[in-house]
């Protein structure tokens, strides 16, 4: 029965339409639809195939640029109702998150943020471009007991392994738990600079999360 209200958000992220975007996902809470399957089902479909798009030279940067707002007009929208629904939950842990040095792609890490604060994580989100200071900073600052590090260029993913040296220099693990995340984030990249895990989602992230706190299973 949604297929088609799915179908449209995917379209109206193609189409660049802030707008559109922000009025199907009210549609969606409003008949009841799970906010993370409108993400799942609808929106990230959209902004992968432009991700994918731009990639092959069929879409140029400002088209791009106009999607991303899109998405972020529908993320606007769904992440109050996702915070609710788990607002209800247990302390987990405290969290600094945030996007390595030079990369400034945020959306997907801002949907970790989103799913983990709603289960029950606290999270310090330190936004983009975060130096490896910053986030050592942070994570003394709050005692945090997890960092999470998303990158989502082949470029910035060096920036994850400079937080963990950091992090290492500074003394701090392995209480703390460095986590990794991001579209070309591979097991493989995380075994090789030392992450405690990555993961491919953010529900997958979830787990992990839970996992490294000692109150779920691993699954990355
Ligand atoms: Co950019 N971009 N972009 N971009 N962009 C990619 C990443 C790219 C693959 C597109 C392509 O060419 N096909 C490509 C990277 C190529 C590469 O390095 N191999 C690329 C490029 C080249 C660039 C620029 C260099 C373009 C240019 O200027 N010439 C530039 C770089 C800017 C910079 O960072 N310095 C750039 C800019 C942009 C926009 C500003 C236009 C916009 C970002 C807007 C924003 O985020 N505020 C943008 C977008 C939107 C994308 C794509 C299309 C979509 C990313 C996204 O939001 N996905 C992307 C193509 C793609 O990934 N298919 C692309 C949806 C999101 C829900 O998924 O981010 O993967 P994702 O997050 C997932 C998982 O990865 C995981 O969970 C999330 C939720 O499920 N995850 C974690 C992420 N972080 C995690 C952390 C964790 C755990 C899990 O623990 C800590």
């Amino acid at each position: 029965m949604s297929d088609p209200l799915f179908g449209a958000m995917l379209q109206s992220i193609i189409e660049g339409a802030p707008d559109k975007a922000a009025d199907l996902a009210q549609q969606a809470l409003d008949s009841g639809v799970d906010p993370l399957e409108a993400v799942n089902r609808g929106f990230a479909v959209g902004i992968t195939f432009a991700g994918d798009q731009f990639g092959c030279g069929e879409m140029f940067l400002p088209d791009l640029l106009a999607s991303a707002e899109a998405m972020k007009a529908a993320m606007k929208v769904l992440e109050p109702e996702m915070l609710k629904r788990g607002s209800q939950r247990e302390a987990l842990g405290k969290i600094v998150l945030g996007t390595a040095r030079g990369d400034i792609h945020d959306i997907g890490k801002n949907l970790v943020a989103t799913i983990l604060g709603a289960s029950g994580f606290q999270i310090f989100d330190l936004g983009t471009s975060v130096t490896p200071e910053q986030f050592v900073a942070k994570t003394k600052e709050v005692d945090a007991d997890i960092v999470g590090v998303s990158a989502l260029l082949t470029t910035t993913m060096a920036g994850q392994k400079a937080v963990i040296d950091a992090l290492d220099r500074n003394g701090l693990r392995p209480r703390v738990k460095a986590i990794i995340g991001g579209a070309a984030v591979t097991s493989k990249w995380a075994a090789e600079i030392g992450a405690d895990g990555f993961s491919r989602n953010a529900i997958d992230a979830l787990e992990l999360a839970k996992s490294l706190m000692g109150k779920g299973t691993v699954t990355a």
